[in-house]
């Protein structure tokens, strides 16, 4: 995929919502030096790996689109302006994580980068508490700016899409283990039996269990698979 630069007019992005700022003894008490977390990606962990610029970038610090960063993350090569300040502080956080995107709100967790105003904004999560997001920013008024709030109702409209640099979760249910009690037995069969006579459809991660041979349908192929694996002939696993 060719990379692309996050470069925008955020020079030109104005305050909009409230303007708050974290309690300051919430931001004396977590500093710390991001070398001090090794990618433990805990809530705690990514917020103060990200809070450990504002001892460099205090509030008010000049950041404009003259100010440049390369990602690490993947999808852009990097960014300029308030995007390369997101990108600096997710670094920080993540590693060499690679991003993907969402358009949820609800999804919205700490250390995410989320782009606002028609896509010209970018603005990276500090906490997720009570119904608001609390952000850092660069080029904010063409200087870095710390702990704006949004509500999520604000989100709902402002936001265009998030960046999330969190592994995605992925399923540990075994192929075939439909009930998921460790083996592949006659209750598997029946529910997968079940599907392909469309009697009771299985969806998200039972259907892939299911879809013993993963080529997207389920069907007899993957009935056979399941038995063979039951008679100990072909195990599917161990
Ligand atoms: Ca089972
Ligand atoms: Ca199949």
């Amino acid at each position: 995929m060719k990379k692309r630069i996050l470069s925008v007019v955020c020079a030109l992005t104005l305050a909009f919502g409230s303007a708050a700022a974290l309690p300051l003894g919430h931001f004396e008490q977590t500093v710390l030096t991001a070398a001090a977390q090794e990618l433990d990606l805990s809530e705690e962990a990514v917020y103060k790996a990200m809070i450990a610029f504002m001892d460099e970038y205090p509030e008010g610090t000049p950041w404009t689109n003259e100010n440049y960063y390369a990602w690490k993350g993947g999808t852009y090569s990097g960014g300029y302006g308030c995007a390369g300040f997101a990108f600096m502080l997710s670094d920080a956080a993540f590693g060499d994580l690679k991003a993907r995107q969402f358009s949820d709100v609800d999804e919205i967790r700490v250390g995410d980068i989320l782009r606002i105003n028609n896509n010209t904004h970018s603005v990276i999560v500090l906490e997720v508490s009570d119904g608001y997001v609390t952000v850092a920013e660069g080029n904010f008024n063409y200087s870095v700016h710390w702990g704006r709030r949004f509500s999520f109702d604000t989100l709902r409209n402002k936001m265009d899409y998030g960046m999330t640099r969190y592994p995605e979760e992925v399923s540990t249910r075994k192929k075939g283990d439909l009930n998921n009690n460790g083996k592949i037995d006659a209750s598997d069969l029946l529910q997968v039996k079940s599907h392909i006579k469309k009697v009771q459809l299985l969806e998200g991660d039972d259907f892939k269990a299911a879809d013993v041979d993963g080529n997207g349908t389920i069907n007899a192929a993957d009935l056979l698979k399941m038995k063979a694996h039951m008679k100990g002939v072909t195990p599917i696993w161990e």
